[in-house]
């Protein structure tokens, strides 16, 4: 082919260009974020720009035209991989791809079907410089220049890009203020210095976190240890031990929103079954209650309900800190005589199960293995709820008493597929498929919980055991917020969208008969002292940031891992305090202590995971009589 002339340098800005603008293309295509004025807007657009003149100027050093343009090709190629992935990541997680969670390799099979339901062909779009670049190599030739020139053009280039990435940087700090050392949103990062500087400062971030292990000694468990003393909550005397000695049979509702209950949809009722037990005697309903899940989805859940205390901020913990010591509600149960399981028919290794259940003391996982799956009980991520129950049911009868065991279940999960002869009501009818069918499969899961308590009792287990059952997290994610505004007949504001975390949670306690409707605003950081009360088991020393729901002195403040919050009277999002009972936007100064508040805890709960302080404890109660004390009176 024959080449065309042009100047210098011609190949390596059209490379930057074509990159820059697709990268911004790809913002405004497949990320969902929220631009407020004309400032935001052009941070936003000149936000790539620093990082490309940076890594695509290395080029000005290689000499041969050859390798430099294997280098451009190479650079275009990893900006546009980089790109797409996060786009199809955050269909799913409405999040920006963290460093920990590439490393979930384990994860990424498993989680391939959603990949794949997420992967539109359009993505090709995000390759769209690399053919420009590859195209630019084998039409252009280059006009050569002096040595010497070429020297201090390439000194003033570099100075140059430094330069726009301060006035990035300048830019970014006037919109928010102390955004590197405070934020933790990766939105707000991405928004404010581009997807490829937000990547490098993850791996920064997580490559302190990796020292703060090494560099952490007892010390700050000690700081810890005191606000956790200073905050606890003593248990209400007529639940403490209401439910003693019995089997604790966990059950974790897949992607389970609070909207569900007791409502319908186009006139059929969503959860008939569930519904029933918010009305009876033996259940206590909360109908105020939120996950506190972050990006680690069921795993943060699984982890809270273990540890009360949050999971990590970027990636899965289930993941990250698997090689920590945790002083687990599995441990505590186990030094109190119970056979502690977790029932799942799935992988061992998803979410790093296997890995983090023997750190959580955790001392039987029945996975996928544990079960049989015939023909027609699998659909969607596998095994059906129905016959997962039902076979479950069957091995708790085998279990020494007392056990406990945590049931998660699997239909309902995203992309909520179901088989036609499941579908007990119709799909609902919107622009979100995930909407449409998230109805059928919560039908769906309904009755299978149902058919779990109808087998639980004919084993005979029912009446010695209390069953807790949560949802884990959301399953209708902010990108559907269309289709949410629809059913609920609103716009869906981010206060709307804070609203929507609750999860119902049922703590179900056969022949108990005070059983109500409760509104006490709460959260999954609750479920580890609220269960270990109820059976008569003391925490006052543990290392906890939740509190009994049942105490008379339970607080009504509830953190969200990323910093927003709700107060009975105020729900803090998007740094907009909003007046809880309107939903209008109020004074922030009403949200403030909160904020300061929330940012306390989650920072003991970071310095305890991060530290891996939990380490300490042993050596430092061994000083301390008072606990040694609880431990003998708890093994008695
Ligand atoms: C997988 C199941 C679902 O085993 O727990 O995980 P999720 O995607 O909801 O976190
Ligand atoms: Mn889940």
């Amino acid at each position: 082919m024959k080449k065309i002339v042009w100047p210098k340098h011609s190949v390596l800005v059209i490379a930057i260009v074509a990159t820059w603008l697709t990268t911004y293309v790809g913002y405004k295509t497949s990320f969902n974020m929220k631009i407020d004025n004309t400032m935001q807007a052009f941070i936003l657009f000149l936000n790539p720009l620093s990082f490309l003149l940076f890594v695509y100027g290395i080029a000005l050093f290689i000499k041969t035209v050859k390798r430099r343009n294997i280098y451009l090709l190479t650079v275009s190629i990893l900006t546009s991989i980089v790109m797409f992935s996060n786009a199809v990541f955050y269909r799913f997680f409405n999040d920006f791809i963290t460093l920990p969670v590439l490393f979930q390799t384990n994860n990424f099979r498993d989680l391939s079907s959603s990949v794949t339901a997420n992967m539109y062909w359009t993505d090709i779009f995000f390759f769209t410089d690399v053919l420009i670049v590859y195209l630019a190599t084998r039409m252009i030739q280059e006009k050569t220049s002096a040595t010497t020139t070429r020297k201090v053009g390439r000194k003033l280039y570099f100075i140059m890009t430094a330069a726009l990435f301060m006035v990035n940087l300048g830019l970014a700090e006037m919109e928010r203020p102390q955004l590197l050392t405070r934020s933790f949103d990766r939105e707000l990062l991405v928004k404010n210095i581009g997807t490829y500087n937000y990547h490098i400062y993850d791996l920064f971030i997580q490559s302190k976190s990796h020292a703060q292990r090494a560099l952490a000694d007892g010390s700050e468990l000690v700081e810890a240890r005191n606000y956790i003393n200073a905050n606890y909550k003593e248990p209400n005397p007529d639940m403490f031990g209401a439910a003693k000695g019995r089997n604790v049979i966990t059950i974790s509702l897949e992607s389970l929103q609070n909207f569900v209950i007791n409502n319908e949809m186009d006139g059929h009722v969503i959860t008939p079954f569930l519904n029933e037990l918010t009305k009876d005697k033996d259940t206590f309903y909360f109908n105020n209650f939120y996950h506190q899940t972050g990006l680690g989805k069921t795993s943060d859940s699984e982890f809270i309900l273990e540890n009360s205390l949050f999971g990590r901020n970027g990636g899965a913990v289930f993941f990250t800190n698997s090689g920590n010591t945790y002083q687990s509600m599995s441990k505590r149960l186990g030094e109190n005589g119970y056979f502690t399981n977790v029932m799942h028919a799935n992988n061992r290794s998803f979410w790093n199960r296997d890995i983090m259940y023997n750190s959580l003391d955790t001392q039987k996982f029945y996975d996928v293995e544990s079960y049989e799956i015939e023909e027609g009980q699998s659909v969607n991520w596998g095994m059906k709820d129905i016959p997962f129950f039902e076979q479950s049911v069957e091995l708790m009868k085998d279990m020494p008493q007392p056990f406990s065991s945590r049931l998660i279940t699997l239909t309902n999960h995203y992309p909520f597929d179901l088989e036609e002869e499941d579908m007990l009501i119709p799909a609902y009818t919107s622009n979100s498929n995930a909407l449409n069918k998230y109805f059928q499969t919560v039908r769906y899961m309904d009755e299978a919980v149902k058919v779990f308590f109808d087998k639980l009792k004919e084993s005979g287990l029912y009446d010695n055991s209390i069953i807790v059952m949560y949802g884990d997290h959301y399953g209708i994610s902010e990108n559907h917020n269309k289709a949410m505004g629809m059913y609920m007949d609103k716009e869906i504001t981010p206060y709307d969208n804070a609203i929507l975390q609750k999860v119902p949670l049922f703590v179900h306690i056969p022949g108990i008969e005070q059983g109500k409707e409760m509104d006490e605003l709460s959260g999954q950081m609750d479920l580890r002292p609220t269960i270990l009360h109820l059976l008569g088991i003391d925490t006052k020393e543990d290392m906890q940031l939740g509190a009994d729901i049942f105490s008379p002195n339970h607080e009504p403040f509830l953190i969200f891992r990323d910093g927003r919050l709700v107060t009975d009277k105020n729900v803090y999002t998007q740094e907009v305090c909003y007046d809880k009972e309107t939903g209008e936007e109020t004074d922030l100064a009403e949200c403030e202590p909160f904020i300061e508040r929330a940012a306390v805890e989650l920072n003991y709960s970071d310095l305890i995971i991060n530290g891996d302080l939990l380490r300490f404890k042993d050596e430092q109660s061994e000083q301390n009589p008072n606990e040694t004390e609880l431990k003998d009176s708890n093994s008695k």
